[in-house]
């Protein structure tokens, strides 16, 4: 379907689709046969200031929206969800400093990550803090001039490759939610050293450790915006990034109908292709059906995002929901229309199938979207 971009959106479309065909599919199978971090691939996306999309001109970006990411986003996913997760964690690290950082502060940091010449992430989930974002022990406490971050971050993306984390802390448990504030830690901090990679079922080209602060010490001005209001900003930050999640699933639906429909077309059983027995056909035109209502509420979801809503959190959740479990519907379609080689590492649709798992956990899983999509419809109709 044509969603009329303008020229600007599809120069990020054809820029991304390139790095993808060219780089990121060639290499997938390896760099996840071998958990390899895609340290090349990811330069290459810096040369091409695709890092820069959604940074503002002023720090050396494109100036992008919401739309824009999603677009760089599903072509990425397209060609592989662990790149394109070591790409999205970067810009999910450094939306704190974008939403509630100071004028130095995005100076400072945003230069350098929209050139691509540094990664970033973002370190908010705890062993006991994953759904309950506000109930993290990791705390930080003022001392003379520097603040003293002491706990451990769990499963953080980018964690060992990147050269700045903004990590939330607690710096006043009697607060709650309010008591929460976010900081900026750089690699090399005293105390602050990332745990060995973990092994995981799918995206192993990104790497996944823990963030260990032990007495870690950084100048009092990495404080992110005001004390207090780190759980605030978390929460903004997921509502700007969880459309990129969206638009994830969105680039592995369309890698699985590519790969399925192109399987259905030459695999020969009872004398003929498969894709001429209906039972073939249906599950090829239910995957399109899927694929096509996700992209489109995505992309109606990012455009609506860019207007600066107050609705934003329903919105961006519920276009989480919908794209990622269509991807795990999807690519296991895929995975069952290609059978028995479906199911072999010789195809790339099990490594999809393993790869769409993360996208209903992280970022909040699905179940949690859903939590907030009803909370904020009980919202809007307690108004009416
Ligand atoms: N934007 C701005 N403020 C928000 C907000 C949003 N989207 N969502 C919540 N807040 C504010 C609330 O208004 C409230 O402020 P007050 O203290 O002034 O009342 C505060 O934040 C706490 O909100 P709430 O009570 O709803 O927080 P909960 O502890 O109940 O948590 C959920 C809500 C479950 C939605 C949250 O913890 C969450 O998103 N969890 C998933 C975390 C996640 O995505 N983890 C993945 C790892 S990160 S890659």
């Amino acid at each position: 379907m044509d969603y009329f971009l303008t020229e600007e959106q599809s120069m990020i479309v054809d820029i991304a689709r390139q790095i993808t065909d060219e780089q990121i599919i060639p290499k997938r199978a390896e760099l996840d046969e071998k958990d390899e971090f895609p340290r090349e691939i990811l330069e290459s996306m810096g040369q091409a200031d695709l890092f820069g999309v959604p940074i503002p001109e002023e720090y050396g970006g494109f100036g992008g929206g919401c739309f824009d990411i999603v677009l760089a986003l599903e072509q990425l996913g397209r060609g592989c969800i662990g790149v394109a997760t070591a790409f999205a964690a970067s810009a999910l690290g450094i939306y704190p400093i974008m939403i509630s950082g100071s004028e130095e502060m995005k100076q400072k940091y945003l230069p350098s990550v929209a050139a691509g010449k540094k990664f970033a992430a973002f370190g908010l989930t705890e062993a006991n803090a994953g759904s309950d974002a506000s109930g993290i022990q990791t705390t930080a406490t003022l001392d003379g001039d520097e603040w003293v971050i002491n706990g451990t971050k769990q499963w953080i993306t980018n964690g060992g490759e990147a050269q700045i984390y903004t990590v939330v802390a607690i710096t006043d448990r009697s607060k709650g939610a309010r008591g929460a504030s976010m900081f900026v830690v750089e690699e090399g901090d005293p105390g602050f050293t990332c745990g060995p990679k973990e092994k995981k079922m799918g995206i192993r080209a990104s790497s996944t450790t823990e963030l260990i602060f032990k007495d870690c010490r950084i100048p009092k001005d990495r404080l992110i915006g005001r004390l207090g209001t780190g759980f605030i900003t978390v929460m903004k930050t997921l509502d700007s990034s969880r459309p990129g999640i969206a638009a994830l699933g969105l680039g592995i639906g369309q890698a699985c109908i590519d790969e399925a429909t192109s399987y259905a077309k030459q695999r020969i059983q009872f004398d003929k292709p498969i894709i001429g027995f209906q039972a073939i056909q249906h599950i090829l035109a239910d995957m399109a059906i899927q694929l096509e209502a996700s992209r489109a509420l995505v992309y109606a979801s990012a455009k609506h995002i860019d207007a600066h809503p107050k609705d934003m959190s329903k919105v961006s959740s519920m276009c989480k929901v919908m794209a990622t479990d269509m991807a795990m519907k999807v690519s296991t379609d895929a995975v069952q229309v290609m059978g028995g080689y479906g199911y072999m590492r010789e195809y790339p649709v099990e490594k999809m199938m393993r790869d769409a798992k993360i996208l209903q956990i992280y970022e909040g899983t699905n179940q949690v979207q859903r939590n907030v999509i009803g909370q904020e419809l009980n919202k809007e109709y307690s108004r009416k």
